[in-house]
């Protein structure tokens, strides 16, 4: 059988681009090949700039506001048409459950482009009327333009999703974009091209660059003059090495980045929906979700029953075929990312953790072996100061740690350079309203977790991000408010 190559969409057409260099696309459950990726060399990711330059200067600036979102919506209705498609492509570059995929990748990202279509048609500007000293006045009014060529630089735990969260809006706006997907997960955005030439979107507003980071696609790319902004979704100390070049020529950035998410569980909670809630909230894509819990607080009365609850909850995970309907945990990303969440399951024993369940590479019968299989794991009795406490892991793991007060619930949830989300635990609204307050992140669940409205603001606080995205808030990074003047 021929091996498949995975190839650039630039200006409309797929390339394999200049470079000659490519590199592997491996299945996580098995690690078998999927496709040889072509990798961008700097020619490309001009060639890429230069085409959704083009294009902005082109046709796409001069379609109606009506033209463009019919447009956007022939792009949702197209994902939808691939439906199997972009499942089949997700599920091999990611592993993960199809259950999880259907219900959540890939429909969210015909949602993505539907939302920002709503959106952007629903948008007033404000006007105000001045005084001038000869009595005739001025109207000062805004116009929203679009920001110019988009840098949409991407992470491989949910593909499809967080790419089409970034695409989405930024066309809507009337943006071009370059996106470069992660070197882990290329597969669903270079679909994405057949569907944007399907839909009538004009050649050059949507590039894909295939590549790594450092001095590769993404370098090259993050780099380029041609780059008015740059969106970023993906670990922080990336984000600070993307702010680096985002200097050069001062260019406005949009970071979603790492957390360390506490969850704070109060003894007054519904206990069975809040382990239904945690067990998502640690486990779900294999703990591989910036948003998902690794340090878990309870209220010392119900911590027991709450830990036997979790670790239950744990050990009733089927990991396996992602096409089975029983399974619901897949592999990690890839064999390297395992290592990481391995190293992590050591520290964890060498720091004098006691292991609830898990802690090591589950048993996987053939043809499984070769994959990136990790256990779930709880532990408990760490001191806060732990790598293990401190450090984003991005597995399917978590810490529990007793709590006696709410003071020093917040105190703990807060001792954090990181700033994503929460989620709090309890019936008494009054009190989650307070804790909520007082805890230093960009979103905050209460007895719920990952309950999305696409129009609320989202985003991080302290190290996970700089800026809000969702809704309106997207319009203040893919736009330029301009004030006009007029004298009457
Ligand atoms: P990553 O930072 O390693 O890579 C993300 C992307 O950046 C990849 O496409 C990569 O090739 C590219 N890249 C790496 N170095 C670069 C450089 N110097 N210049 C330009 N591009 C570069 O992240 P990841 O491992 O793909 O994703 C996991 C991380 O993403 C976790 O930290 C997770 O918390 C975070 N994340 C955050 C959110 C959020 O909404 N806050 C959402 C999803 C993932
Ligand atoms: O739901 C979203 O829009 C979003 N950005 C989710 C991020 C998940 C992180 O892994």
């Amino acid at each position: 059988m021929s091996t498949q190559t995975t190839r650039h969409f630039i200006n409309g057409a797929y390339t394999e681009g200049t470079s000659g260099r490519t590199f592997e696309n491996r299945r996580p459950i098995d690690n078998t090949l999927i496709s040889q990726v072509c990798e961008a060399g700097r020619a490309d990711v001009e060639a890429a700039v230069h085409a959704a330059r083009a294009a902005l200067n082109g046709p796409w600036s001069r379609l109606t506001l009506a033209e463009r979102t019919e447009i956007l919506y022939a792009v949702a209705a197209g994902i939808e048409q691939r439906f199997e498609q972009f499942l089949e492509a997700e599920v091999a570059d990611t592993g993960k459950p199809v259950n999880l995929a259907s219900h959540i990748d890939i429909p969210r990202g015909a949602a993505n482009f539907r939302i920002f279509a709503d959106v952007v048609k629903n948008v007033s500007g404000e006007h105000f009327d001045m005084p001038t000293p000869d009595g005739s006045g001025a109207l000062n009014y805004s116009l929203r333009v679009p920001k110019g060529v988009i840098a949409v630089v991407c992470p491989w735990n949910l593909p499809l999703l967080l790419m089409t969260w970034k695409v989405g809006p930024a066309l809507a706006c009337g943006n071009s974009v370059v996106v470069k997907p992660s070197e882990e997960t290329p597969s669903t955005a270079t679909l994405l091209g057949e569907v944007m030439n399907e839909a009538g979107v004009p050649h050059g507003v949507y590039n894909v660059v295939h590549g790594f980071g450092p001095d590769s696609a993404g370098e090259f790319l993050v780099s380029h003059p041609g780059v008015d902004a740059i969106t970023f979704t993906g670990e922080t100390v990336t984000g600070e090495a993307i702010m680096q070049r985002a200097a050069l020529g001062v260019r406005d950035v949009s970071f979603e980045l790492g957390g360390k998410n506490p969850a704070v569980i109060f003894a007054d909670c519904d206990l069975e929906a809040t382990i239904e809630g945690i067990g998502r909230a640690c486990f779900a894509n294999t703990g591989q979700v910036c948003l998902g819990t690794e340090r878990v607080y309870v209220e010392r009365p119900v911590f027991d029953e709450f830990l036997a609850a979790l670790k239950a909850k744990a050990e009733s995970l089927t990991l396996g075929d992602p096409h089975d309907t029983a399974t619901t945990l897949g592999p990690l990303i890839s064999l390297e990312h395992r290592q990481k969440v391995l190293s992590y399951y050591e520290q964890a024993s060498a720091d004098g953790a006691t292991l609830i369940t898990g802690g090591g590479i589950p048993d996987m019968a053939s043809p499984y072996a070769q994959g990136a299989w990790v256990e779930p794991t709880i532990w408990t009795g760490l001191s806060e100061d732990s790598p293990v406490v401190r450090e984003e892991i991005f597995g399917p793991c978590c810490h529990v740690r007793p709590f006696d007060s709410e003071e020093e619930a917040v105190r703990l949830a807060n001792d954090t350079p990181y700033g994503l989300a929460t989620s709090i635990w309890t019936q008494n609204a009054a009190r989650a309203h307070r804790v909520a307050a007082q805890i230093t992140v960009g979103i905050t669940w209460i007895n719920c977790w990952f309950l999305r409205d696409l129009r609320t603001p989202f985003g991080g606080a302290k190290q996970s991000g700089i800026g809000r995205e969702g809704g309106v808030h997207s319009l203040e990074f893919y736009t330029e408010l301009r004030n006009v003047c007029l004298k009457l």
